[in-house]
This record gives structure tokens, sequence and C-alpha cells, in this order.
């Protein structure tokens, strides 16, 4: 089986979309295999969106992703699970995204999109090891 890192970031959970969110995972036959509902860390934010250090909306976005709780996700399925995932979510500026996912049908603003997934095996890997280091 084959794992991707999933949050329900902190506008989802404020909205009360944990449920939505996780029936949409679950309904394309994904598996929850591990969850937390936690306030991330300003130094686990910085380090998680390193690849943002320096642009002009990283501050909001640490901000954002710290300001509440957040439920943190490991997504298991079949194979190529970070994709299936992405394709779920919809494009990252709920503007774009299509009709069907959970950006389209539920998200309006960039800065608050309501849902992160990683975008490949290797991020899914770093990503696990960062939010779960005692996940095997
Ligand atoms: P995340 O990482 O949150 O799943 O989003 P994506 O993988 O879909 O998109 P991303 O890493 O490019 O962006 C991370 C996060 O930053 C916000 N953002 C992004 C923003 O506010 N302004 C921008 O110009 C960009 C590119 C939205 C998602």
């Amino acid at each position: 089986m084959d794992r991707t890192f999933v949050i329900v970031k902190p506008d989802g959970v404020e909205r009360r979309l944990i449920g939505e969110i996780v029936a949409r995972l679950e309904r394309k036959q994904l598996s929850v295999v591990a969850a937390e509902l936690r306030t991330i860390d300003r130094a686990t934010a910085e380090q998680h969106y390193g690849e943002h250090a320096g642009k002009p909306f990283f501050n909001d976005l640490v901000a954002f992703i710290t300001r509440s709780p957040a439920l943190l996700l490991v997504i298991e399925g079949p194979g190529e699970t970070f994709k299936v995932v992405r394709n779920l979510m919809g494009a990252t500026n709920p503007k774009d995204s299509a009709p069907g996912t959970i950006r389209g049908d539920l998200a309006i603003e960039m800065g608050e999109n309501l849902i992160h997934g990683s975008d490949s095996p290797e991020a899914a890997a770093r990503e696990i090891a960062l939010f779960f280091p005692n996940l095997a």
C-alpha cells in the first residue's frame, strides 16, 4: 500500500468540514491510517512550507496554518495515492478548481483553501516523517 500526507487546514476545521472532507477521501476507497487534531507550531510550519520561504505570501501562509487546530492525516491507497488525493483536492486556487473537487465545491479564496496534500511520493515521505515521527 502507498501513503500520502494530508492536512485539513484550520479553515476546514473552523467551518466544521472535517467530516465532509474525510468522507470524500473515504468514498474514493482511501483509508485513514493516522489522524491527529493539532495546532501546528511555527517551526514545523516553516519547515513544511520551506519551499515558499522568502515569497511575499510566506508569513501569511505560516500565520494561517498555525492559527487554530488542523487535522493531520496519513492516507493510504493502492498506489499513486498522492495523485489520487491531489485530484480530489482540485487546483490550489479555488477560483480555478473544478466543480466536484473539494476546493472547487467548498472554497473560494486562495488563502483559505481547506486542504493540503503532498505533491509527490518524496514529499509524502518527508511530510509524514515531519508530522508523525513515531509512525513506522
Ligand atoms: P498546499 O501546499 O497548501 O497543499 O497547496 P498546494 O500544494 O496546492 O500549493 P502550493 O504548495 O503552491 O502553495 C501552498 C499554499 O500557499 C498558498 N499560496 C500559494 C498563496 O497564498 N499564494 C500563492 O501565490 C501561492 C502559489 C496556497 C497554498
